[in-house]
């Protein structure tokens, strides 16, 4: 097969249709060769990593959304993804000649695999990469820069939940002198927010990053230092008050909403786990002083909760809960009070 006609096979939707079949019966065998199979008739090895891994990804969380996969069935798909990226790494063998990249997801961020697959990108085209995996604490960060004197720090977060611990890497890397590519759906659309939080570049796409870094890097010193913190009173409230808002709400929720009288013990906790998400969206949303970021969450929530038969009157009962612990915090009431004229009873 010659590349383009093996390139067209990548674009048919019965080719990703099957991948998507074979890792979420969880035969990673069968996965490994169809992709094997790719890089050996001649599809180039980023195109396999970015459109049938990571596309595939895609679609993996949406099945789990959708409540048609369980969370232990994305787990173990996305383990066979993971050791099929593995394998297809491994035969495409490359001598670093560029320099070296920190890569790491932002601390609480769990999302591996986008950056997992931007880390093979950057080793094929010639930079040698510390993968330091999902979730790295900062300090843990600084240390590995420190140690290693890296040429950049690729960052990833996926989750607007977490631009604030972003913040904080962000601002102890340029401290540290090395400068930040930041990347991935949670700093907003087109990377918004990652300029506001000092990230010296921001790539869309694994492939825009290799070009940024092997064309234009280091960055020119950014003209002035951004602040380290965003936050206001009304965010530091809700960070420092978080345990009780989740506890008060849990313990009143009966009374809101009276099916949860009926919840297993498992329903609860994942009750509890939504509440947390609330808090934790609601913060991000005060500290880049945007509410988009909590109404995309609660109207995404609303859809995930209605695929299991939770009504729209649960989430409702929920905000209310919250903002009732709120009514000192404008910026936070009106936001939840956008959420709620969204979420329709
Ligand atoms: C799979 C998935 C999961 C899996 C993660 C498995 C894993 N180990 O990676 C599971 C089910 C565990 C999960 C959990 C959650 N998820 Co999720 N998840 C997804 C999903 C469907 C796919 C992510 C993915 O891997 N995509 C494939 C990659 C390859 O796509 P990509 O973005 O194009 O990646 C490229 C670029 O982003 C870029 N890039 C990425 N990082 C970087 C870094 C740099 C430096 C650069 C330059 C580029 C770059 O390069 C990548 C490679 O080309 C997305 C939605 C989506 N369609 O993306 C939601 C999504 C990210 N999840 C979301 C949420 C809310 C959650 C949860 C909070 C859900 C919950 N209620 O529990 C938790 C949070 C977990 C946590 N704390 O991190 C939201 C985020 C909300 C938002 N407003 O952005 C999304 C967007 C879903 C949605 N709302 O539509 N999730």
């Amino acid at each position: 097969m010659t590349t383009s006609a093996a390139s067209r096979a990548l674009s048919d939707p019965d080719l990703s249709a099957e991948y998507l079949h074979l890792i979420g019966d969880g035969d990673e065998h069968a996965a490994t060769e169809l992709a094997v199979t790719l890089l050996e008739d001649g599809v180039p090895a980023q195109r396999i990593m970015v459109d049938l891994i990571g596309g595939t990804q895609g679609r993996v969380g949406e099945l789990w959304a959708a409540n048609e996969w369980s969370v232990a069935r994305e787990h173990a798909a996305t383990a066979v993804s993971e050791r099929v990226l593995a394998a297809v790494a491994a035969r495409v063998p490359v001598r670093p000649h560029r320099g070296r990249v920190a890569l790491a997801c932002v601390d609480g961020e769990w999302h591996g695999l986008p950056a997992r697959i931007l880390g093979e990108l950057f080793r094929i085209d010639g930079w040698r990469v510390d993968f330091l995996g999902a979730s790295v604490p900062g300090p843990h960060l600084i240390t590995h820069l420190h140690q290693t004197g890296p040429d950049a720090v690729a960052l990833s977060c996926m989750i607007p939940t977490r631009l604030p611990r972003a913040h904080a890497a962000i601002t102890a890397c340029r401290a540290a002198g090395v400068p930040v590519i930041a990347g991935g759906r949670g700093f907003g659309p087109g990377g918004r927010w990652a300029e506001r939080l000092g990230a010296d570049a921001w790539a869309g796409t694994a492939e825009e990053a290799i070009t940024r870094l092997a064309t234009d890097w280091p960055p020119a010193p950014a003209p002035e230092f951004p602040a380290d913190f965003l936050g206001d009173e009304e965010y530091t409230h809700l960070v420092r008050s978080r345990p009780q808002l989740i506890e008060t709400a849990m313990r009143r929720l009966a009374e809101a909403y009276p099916p949860v009288d009926e919840y297993d013990e498992q329903q609860l906790e994942a009750t509890m786990e939504d509440f947390g998400h609330i808090a934790d969206f609601l913060a991000a949303s005060l500290y880049i002083d945007e509410p988009q970021i909590f109404l995309d969450f609660t109207a995404w929530t609303a859809a995930v909760l209605a695929a299991r038969d939770v009504p729209a009157a649960a989430l409702r009962a929920g905000l209310h809960l919250i903002r009732g612990q709120l009514i000192d915090f404008p910026k936070a009431t009106a936001t939840l009070d956008q959420a709620l004229a969204g979420v329709k009873p």
